[in-house]
């Protein structure tokens, strides 16, 4: 490996960096081996490959969307347990595939980047470990995912509190919760997946919801073995079936976050109904009825949620939390919530559009002056005007509000793979997209959201803190993938 000179220590140099081992990375790593390049570092600064599928092992942690559609294109499964698989099956899954596509020569586990700063003169990456080691490569795919460090809001009095307080993303799987009082904080996508898991086992269960969400059915089936058998032997009845899924999700699911759609309309009475068939008790159901918009806040799909919000041993609770207390919480209202253990159920620090690291782009300006703010701009997600050979993965507004997340970053590592060639085959000192291209990309994506549900005035980690939406994808995922076909070099500025 050769070594460049630049940093205090000698720095590992390779003609790509990609930072991240998640879903995204591993596909960015498959993508540039097919794509020929072979001088690649996967940095992954956990143990393992996995990110989101090795971190969240929360009972009851699974993905909301079909795992036929939730794998690689390229990579299926048919062996599959259930509609909707869990944690550990995906994450097999991912370590799988790393394994099969002969990663493992590339992946360094242990290496978290601590900054990333760019040469302008050689059009190099220098990166730094944050235990001192450097890094450098002609380009860089930033693979870091966009959900990730776990946002625990600071509740007054949390030091005071004698028992145990653990976030979903962090499962303690120490403690055991059998018989104990527990109280969950927060009502979303993790939330509505721990809360029926563990409510049979706990002696009370206190949810505290600040907001409620809307839920559909969630139709989770076991594959019969049948069916494994036949996609098994007939891998094209498997890409039908993956097919139809995201047909489904984006002729039914899509559609519906445009605001008052006749979809939107119809998914929020399917929501409705789906609280009110299992929820008798009518004080609940007012609890339970959201006061925004479908499609605000991520949908959700769950069978056992309400279920378990029936159960004599829950009870949800709708004042706002005052303080921790010793023994618990002390709501709004004056009332005490007695627990042995309270989960946080709470959500991320949002980095789906900002790496959470310094990087400095050309001139030495850092990217975070060139988004001007919180909210990033990247054209397509992928690319920054002023940060060259740098890729993002599931970059600023590449996320989806209604199919998998797989179709966009698999559109993207093929996308940045092609760029990456024509970096290198060509030898081509920086490529760096136009700021124009840039900007009306952007614009246009923002009049887009104008009429999406998500801007319909609720409080979600969609939006930052000025209401603009820089997570999600205005449009379907086969839309997005389309046009990222092919790379046009004509829309990047070129340094020979
Ligand atoms: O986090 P969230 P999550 N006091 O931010 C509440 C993905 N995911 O971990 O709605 C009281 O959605 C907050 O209340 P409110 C998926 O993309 C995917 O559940 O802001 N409550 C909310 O109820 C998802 O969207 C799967 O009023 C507070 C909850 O905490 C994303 O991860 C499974 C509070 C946070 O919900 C995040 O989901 C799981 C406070 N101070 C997750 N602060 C799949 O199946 C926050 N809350 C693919």
């Amino acid at each position: 490996m050769p070594q460049v000179e630049k940093h205090a220590r000698p720095a590992i140099h390779h003609d790509v960096i990609v930072i991240g081992a998640g879903f995204s990375g591993i596909n960015a790593g498959i993508r540039l081996k097919q794509q020929g390049i072979t001088d690649f570092a996967i940095l992954e600064r956990a143990d393992d490959v996995g990110g989101t599928w090795r971190d969240n092992t929360y009972p009851g942690c699974a993905c909301d969307v079909p795992s036929h559609l939730y794998s690689y294109s390229f990579e299926q499964n048919p062996d599959w347990s259930t509609t909707y698989s869990g944690s550990a099956e995906i994450q097999a899954y991912i370590q799988r595939c790393a394994e099969k596509y002969g990663l493992h020569d590339h992946l360094q586990f242990g290496v978290g980047i601590a900054a990333a700063e760019f040469d302008d003169a050689r059009g190099i990456w220098h990166l730094t470990a944050e235990d001192g080691a450097c890094y450098t490569a002609r380009a860089v795919v930033c693979a870091v995912g966009g959900l990730v460090e776990p946002a625990t809001p600071n509740f007054a009095g949390m030091d005071d509190f004698k028992g145990e307080i653990m976030h979903t993303a962090r499962w303690n799987h120490d403690i055991s919760l059998a018989g104990k009082k527990v109280a969950v904080i927060g009502t979303g996508a993790s939330a509505i997946q721990v809360i029926p898991a563990i409510a049979p086992e706990v002696a009370q269960l206190s949810v505290i919801q600040r907001s409620a969400p809307y839920v559909l059915p969630k139709l989770d089936k076991a594959l019969p073995d049948l069916m494994k058998t036949t996609f098994r032997r007939l891998p094209f009845a498997q890409t039908a079936f993956r097919r139809a899924i995201l047909a489904i999700t984006e002729g039914l699911v899509g559609p519906a976050v445009i605001l008052n759609s006749p979809l939107a309309t119809g998914m929020k009475k399917l929501a409705l109904w789906n609280m009110r068939s299992t929820v008798k008790d009518a004080a609940l159901r007012e609890k339970l009825t959201p006061d925004y918009e479908i499609g605000c806040k991520r949908v959700l799909f769950a069978s056992n949620y309400y279920p378990a919000l029936t159960r004599d041993n829950v009870t949800v609770e709708t004042a706002g939390i005052e303080r921790f207390t010793e023994n618990g919480l002390r709501l709004s209202d004056g009332r005490e919530i007695e627990a042995d253990v309270i989960v946080t159920a709470t959500g991320f620090k949002i980095n789906i559009a900002s790496p959470p690291f310094p990087v400095i782009g050309e001139n030495g300006v850092p990217l975070a002056d060139i988004w001007d703010g919180p909210g990033g701009k990247a054209y397509k997600g992928v690319a920054t005007a002023g940060v060259p050979n740098w890729f993002f993965m599931l970059g600023p507004n590449t996320g989806p509000g209604h199919t998998s997340v797989l179709i966009y970053t698999e559109a993207q590592a093929r996308y940045i793979t092609q760029a990456i060639a024509k970096l290198l085959d060509d030898e081509l000192t920086a490529i760096a997209v136009k700021p124009d291209i840039m900007q009306r990309y952007h614009e246009k994506l923002q009049n887009r959201m104008r009429y999406t549900s998500w801007t319909s005035g609720c409080q979600s980690w969609y939006l930052d803190e000025h209401g603009e939406n820089h997570t999600l994808f205005p449009g379907l995922a086969t839309e997005y993938a389309l046009s990222m076909r092919r790379f046009k070099l004509g829309e990047y500025e070129v340094v020979r």
